[in-house]
């Protein structure tokens, strides 16, 4: 039998090859395995709510207040942190300010995630996920400040996500490569099963709300065209880490965008785009805003959006090269 290597493990084992490593990262890495252990059995649950509850009702059987599935994994995974005593403070979609956690107002990091990203697909069974960054603190002890989370995609020591799909799966990144780990119910751990993930550096897939295209710019829609043109597999699920893994799996570019609705495109900076350029990144592939490295964008607002393209290298340098092309401001060389 294959040795199980589990996440806990994994990360002890990580924290001998870096002597300079504290065990305060490995301590938040595991806090963050562990909630998602929990949203996952909650997820896995979630089309019984109805069942087990009066019909149409926020109740369950037995009277309790369901809480929706997004608010739910917030507070679990706020509540795993404040357990670590390693972060003081969180920034994440459901709360429009960042939260200290003052049980450890002298941790060293705060974490920002997106904790239940797609979770209006949920009724549809399709896959959804939980994101999430880690900074060093760059306040000095006591309190953390605003200043703590707007730090650019570059400061982050470690980011990731977690796939509720037809697997959970925990992927993540501490800078040294990015490993993936399959959720293995019958014994409650993450187990190590995809070491080193490598994204192929060109592929035949590409992934984008075709149904925007009349709203996307020429640049974008003439990458789009020649992607028809090659006859490229289209894919898109609609959750981002649905698509963002099968990109890291297959190869390929996931493209969200801005569009004349959404001129900065939909997708946050800061608890979505940044953590998954740093895992993509990380794995060999390219993340951009169309002309520059997502990671370098500046941090100015808590929930600020960009647009973002995505994935496998040559595919990207080649959109990049599109939109140069075909800006009108380009440099006479
Ligand atoms: P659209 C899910 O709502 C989400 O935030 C991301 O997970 C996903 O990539 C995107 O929005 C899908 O947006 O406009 O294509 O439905």
């Amino acid at each position: 039998m294959a040795k199980i290597t589990t996440l806990d493990e994994f990360i002890i084992q990580r924290q001998k090859d870096f002597p300079y490593a504290t065990g305060e990262l490995s301590g938040l890495l595991r806090d963050i395995g562990l909630a998602s252990k929990i949203i996952s059995r909650e997820v896995n649950k979630a089309g019984l709510a109805d069942i087990s509850g009066a019909a149409n009702s926020n109740q369950n059987a037995s009277g309790e207040e369901v809480q929706k599935l997004d608010v739910l994994a917030d507070n679990l995974l706020i509540s795993c942190l404040q357990n670590s005593g390693e972060c003081c403070g969180i920034a994440s979609e459901e709360n429009h300010t960042f939260v200290p956690i003052h049980g450890s107002p002298n941790a060293k990091y705060v974490v920002l995630f997106d904790p239940l990203d797609g979770s209006s697909n949920i009724d549809a069974g399709i896959s959804i996920g939980t994101i999430f960054a880690i900074y060093r603190r760059v306040s000095d002890d006591g309190v953390c400040t605003l200043e703590d989370f707007l730090q650019d995609g570059v400061e982050q020591i470690a980011a990731g996500y977690v796939l509720y799909g037809s697997s959970t799966m925990l992927v993540y990144t501490a800078g040294n490569g990015v490993n993936g780990f399959t959720l293995d119910p019958s014994i409650g751990e993450f187990c190590l099963s995809h070491a080193d993930m490598q994204i192929p550096k060109q592929s035949d897939i590409y992934s984008v709300n075709q149904g925007a295209y009349r709203k996307f710019n020429a640049a974008t829609q003439a990458y789009i065209d020649d992607c028809m043109d090659r006859s490229y597999t289209f894919r898109y699920v609609g959750s981002m880490v649905a698509d963002v893994h099968r990109t890291l799996i297959k190869g390929g570019i996931f493209m969200y965008p801005a569009t004349t609705k959404a001129p900065k495109g939909k997708l946050r900076l800061l608890y979505e785009c940044n953590p998954l350029a740093m895992i993509v990144e990380q794995a060999g592939g390219k993340a951009t805003d169309g002309k520059q490295r997502i990671l370098e964008l500046e941090a100015t607002e808590l929930h600020q959006r960009t647009p973002i393209y995505m994935g496998s290298s040559d595919m990207v340098t080649q959109l990049e090269e599109v939109v140069y092309q075909m800006s009108p401001a380009k440099e006479l060389v």
